[in-house]
């Protein structure tokens, strides 16, 4: 039997259906953009040390997403796996655009998400992410976030102050989205609308009415509500 293309995605432990990463939600849109056939294999932290290794053989920090190309051939990171992507599927919509400039921008765009909306998003999932995981990988999942000194508690901080972050940060990005009147790419989404719609997913998928609360109505319009309805066209 030929198998074809594999994503490894994480899911929770406890009911193994929850696909909650942002970085593997950044490959899964990039490759359902390009039409690109594959399989998912749910992984939880716990099997990734032991699963990604076997595809990639020379990681130092065995992470998902991985894409496994052939027998024998695999690929970490959720950016190299839309660049092999888009070089490898060169028909149907572009997602990083037509030239290095638009590349950049969405790059851009991408750490903007990265530093800017990550680091709150995960501050108020902590301990959301901890209660749905089974017990052995709520026990990794605690040490390993744990070992700094700080418990998932402390980690998380004060919630009102993320939301403040989550908030005054959205608003570039609120005004992108009102000038676009569409994706942040335009008519068409690309990176930059992937790497967003996957924190959402993460955020979401965790906590809905924190959610709700930090992105649907941090701003008084309904300008994020309708990208996010929106958004749900490319979430299979
Ligand atoms: N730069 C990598 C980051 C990948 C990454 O950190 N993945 C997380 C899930 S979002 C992971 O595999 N974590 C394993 C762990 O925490 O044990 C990418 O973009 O793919």
């Amino acid at each position: 039997m030929t198998v074809g293309i594999q994503l490894f995605e994480i899911v929770d432990g406890k009911t193994r259906q929850k696909s909650f990463s942002p970085m593997v939600w950044r490959s899964k849109l990039a490759l359902n953009h390009k039409n690109v056939t594959y399989e998912t294999v749910p992984v939880t932290f716990l099997d990734i040390p032991v699963l990604i290794p076997k595809v990639c053989p020379n990681v130092t920090a065995p992470t998902v997403p991985t894409l496994k190309i052939a027998d024998g051939e695999g690929l970490q990171d959720s950016l190299a796996i839309a660049e092999y992507i888009e070089r490898n599927y060169p028909k149907g919509p572009s997602i990083f655009g037509q030239t290095a400039s638009e590349k950049n921008l969405q790059l851009f765009f991408d750490s903007y998400v990265s530093t800017r909306l990550h680091p709150a998003i995960q501050r108020l999932v902590y301990i959301e992410m901890y209660e749905h995981q089974d017990a052995e990988n709520a026990a990794y999942f605690k040490s390993s976030r744990e070992k700094g000194g700080k418990t998932l508690e402390q980690l998380g901080g004060d919630q009102a102050q993320n939301l403040k972050e989550l908030k005054d940060n959205l608003g570039l990005i609120h005004s992108a989205l009102l000038r676009s009147g569409g994706w942040i790419t335009g008519e068409q989404p690309g990176w930059a609308d992937f790497t967003l719609i996957s924190a959402f997913i993460w955020f979401n998928s965790f906590a809905p009415q924190k959610f709700e609360e930090g992105i649907l109505n941090a701003i008084d319009d309904q300008v994020l509500r309708n990208y996010w309805r929106k958004a749900q066209e490319l979430i299979q």
